[in-house]
């Protein structure tokens, strides 16, 4: 039997083709598309199947979820329950035991090639796998199982994308990304810990509508997400720019919003759509709260804290050519040698400043 597509399931809900066209434009917006693709947009929801997906969870804290189920737009209860066919989820399904794992293997036998593998968390191989099991099985086993008929691998998270968290120095699990046991399925990275709920929703929703998975970037991330540091949509970036740095978490400059470099933000070497996007409806994201961006975005960043590296070393203004000596790679040098040119060129303006007023 074919499966409905969005547009069957909106016109057996009895809605009208202008709420139909109103929700594709904001599908649209949602998957990082420019407005020239709302017609593409409109026919591949005409016409296509409602994706099947198995979303399956290994290694991790289930923040992703947490995350997922915060989708303001589109909502997750009408992604789930609307917008892709979700047969199999280790959280979110209601079954369990035998009759839920007999479920999963009927539903990669039907859909062989043609569903969705959504996977949150690391795995594991120290100890034969035994520190992260799933229905009686080692969670490598069934990555295997469930990607060998996938259309497409999403990893979500950090934990699925780098190995996230568990991952970290001595990692006693032997925790790692899933992209060894996925063998040739077409892989998409969507790190962040957890990734931002819009765009785990818009890059599910884009292999759904196009049957193909979005434009990556050399690693793997969608580039229409990560194609941006945190560095260049910060509104704190006039105040780098200025050479303006909190020094501690409760100083003026903290108070005044200037910019968290000192304090470790890795904004500058974080590629992740956090400063347009934001979170929860656009409602806030780490920087604005008051937190320095810990890169988590980034492979390794639990291992890389830079709140270590560079929390000792805040205090006078020269400090800051030490910060860019510890911070990772050519590109954060660079960084924190506009760092360096903005605190000079500031303490020359203020003792120029200070000078005029003298003269007075
Ligand atoms: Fe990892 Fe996600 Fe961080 Fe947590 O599923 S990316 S620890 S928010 O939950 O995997
Ligand atoms: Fe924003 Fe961090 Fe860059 Fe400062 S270093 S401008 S707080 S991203
Ligand atoms: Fe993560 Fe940095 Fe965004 S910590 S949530 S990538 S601002």
């Amino acid at each position: 039997m074919e499966r409905e597509s969005l547009w069957d399931h909106y016109m057996k809900k009895g809605m009208s083709r202008r709420s139909f066209v109103k929700g594709c434009i904001a599908l649209t917006s949602l998957m990082g598309l420019s407005t020239d693709m709302v017609i593409k947009v409109v026919e591949a929801a005409e016409k296509t199947p409602l994706p099947v997906v198995v979303w399956i969870h290994g290694h991790e804290c289930t923040g992703c979820d947490e995350s997922f189920i915060r989708s303001g737009s589109p909502l997750a209860s009408d992604l789930v329950l609307n917008e892709i066919a979700l047969e199999y989820d280790h959280l979110l399904s209601a079954a369990c035991g035998e009759p839920f794992e007999a479920h999963l293997d009927k539903t990669i036998q039907q859909y062989k090639g043609k569903y969705i593998l959504a996977v949150e968390g690391a795995t594991c191989t120290k100890d034969n796998g035994v520190y992260c099991m799933s229905g009686g099985h080692t969670f490598s086993h069934l990555l295997q199982k469930a990607s060998a008929g996938a259309a497409a691998v999403v990893a979500y998270g950090s934990c699925a994308a780098y190995g996230g968290i568990q991952a970290a120095k001595p990692n006693p699990t032997g925790s790692s990304g899933i992209s060894q046991f996925i063998g040739n399925a077409p892989l998409v990275k969507v790190p962040g810990c957890p990734p931002i709920p819009e765009v785990m929703t818009g890059v599910i929703m884009h292999i759904a509508l196009f049957g193909s998975i979005p434009p990556l970037d050399n690693d793997g991330r969608p580039k229409q997400f990560y194609g941006n540091r945190i560095h260049d949509t910060c509104y704190r970036r006039p105040f780098f720019d200025a050479g303006m740095f909190a020094e501690t978490f409760d100083d003026k400059g903290a108070k005044a919003g200037w910019c968290l470099y000192k304090l470790g933000c890795r904004g500058p070497e974080t590629y992740n759509s956090c400063g347009n996007l934001r979170w929860f409806q656009g409602m806030s994201y780490p920087i604005q709260s008051g937190a320095p961006c810990i890169g988590c975005s980034n492979a390794n960043f639990w291992d890389e804290d830079p709140l270590l590296t560079r929390m000792p070393e805040y205090g006078p203004l020269g400090n800051v050519d030490k910060i860019g000596a510890a911070a990772a790679g050519a590109m954060a040098v660079g960084v924190a040698a506009h760092a360096v040119v903005s605190v000079a060129q500031k303490n020359m303006k203020e003792a120029k400043e200070l000078a005029e007023k003298k003269g007075e």
